[in-house]
């Protein structure tokens, strides 16, 4: 099924792979793109620890001299990590791009979807997900994570969308694309930093073996695109609502004022607004993929259980 000289899959996750053992895929722009030095390479190690502890295979995805890679080495994390900003940022448009030059890419949901999916991974955990920017009425400023959401059968596990974008559209989005959105113990759509927001998710579910049914039965209903896992951040880590909406509101201002846009305006955000919260708005952040890979690995295990029966 894969051509093995154009993505690269490490043995490790192979071996997983073929003997139906839970993997979960892990995106790289967060590691150069979303958190600053050392913090994002401590914070990708700790994860694909954690994934392991959780009896799963990490399976961290990056574009390393033009190859998609699958299971990238410590090694690269650091490598991508202290490189930061200078690494393409890389969604479906720029895979091929690199992978013609052979220049490195750290992939954003989308494109971590879209590689995981053709190395045969069905569970991707992560921070946050792109969406539909405040404005995008305006600037139309959607992001391709939301139509990779609406093609590619990947479940997503994220801590739903922090408001630099617009939670109500992006929801609406959502579901024209047909991509159910799940709240982990939840009925309302976490709000990244925030535990809850005034969006219903469209189901709550209680438990993993829940989810990887709902997973299971898309498969074999042959329904394309994902199922979004919405957790929300554990209660002890969550931001106070009006330090993290004045945070976000003034990175907003600060990005229209110096008229940031396309792809530099996420990770933008994500610095200003840590460097206006000093620095609580990145532990927030990093507990919360602790929080949501602990679940990736459970859903992910489920599902082999199912697929075993
Ligand atoms: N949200 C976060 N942290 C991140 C991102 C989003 O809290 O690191 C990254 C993800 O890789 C996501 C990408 O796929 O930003 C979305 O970028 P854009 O809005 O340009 O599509
Ligand atoms: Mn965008």
């Amino acid at each position: 099924m894969i051509n093995s000289n154009i993505i690269s899959i490490s043995p490790k996750v192979q071996e997983a792979i073929e003997h139906n053992k839970p993997v979960v895929a892990l995106e790289s722009t967060i590691i150069s793109h979303g958190m600053p030095y050392p913090k994002n390479v401590e914070t990708a190690i700790n994860v694909e620890n954690m994934v392991e502890a959780n009896g799963a295979v990490p399976a961290t995805i990056a574009i390393i001299k033009g190859v998609p890679t699958v299971g990238i080495s410590h090694e690269q994390i650091n490598y991508l990590g202290e490189k930061g900003l200078k690494v393409a940022k890389a969604s479906r448009r720029d895979i091929p791009v690199l992978m013609t030059k052979r220049e490195d890419g750290a992939t954003t949901v989308a494109a971590t979807m879209l590689i995981a999916n053709l190395a045969g991974i069905k569970v991707f955990a992560t921070g946050g997900i792109g969406g539909v920017h405040r404005g995008a009425e305006k600037t139309m400023d959607i992001s391709a994570d939301l139509e990779e959401l609406a093609h590619t059968n990947v479940a997503v596990i994220c801590a739903g969308a922090k408001s630099i974008l617009d939670l109500g559209l992006t929801m609406e989005y959502l579901e024209t694309k047909g991509v159910p959105v799940i709240g982990y113990k939840t009925d309302t759509l976490p709000a990244f930093y925030t535990c809850s927001s005034k969006f219903k998710v469209n189901y709550r579910m209680d438990t993993p073996l829940e989810i990887a049914k709902t997973i299971l039965a898309k498969d074999r209903l042959g329904i394309s695109g994902a199922t979004l896992i919405t957790n929300p951040i554990e209660s002890q880590y969550a931001m106070d609502e009006s330090i993290i909406s004045k945070a976000i509101d003034d990175a907003c201002r600060e990005a229209e004022r110096l008229s940031i846009s396309g792809k530099e305006i996420t990770p933008f955000l994500l610095d200003k607004v840590q460097k206006l919260t000093d620095g609580k708005s990145l532990e927030s952040n990093i507990q919360l993929v602790y929080n949501n890979v602990k679940l990736g690995a459970q859903i992910a295990s489920e599902l082999c259980k199912i697929n075993m029966i």
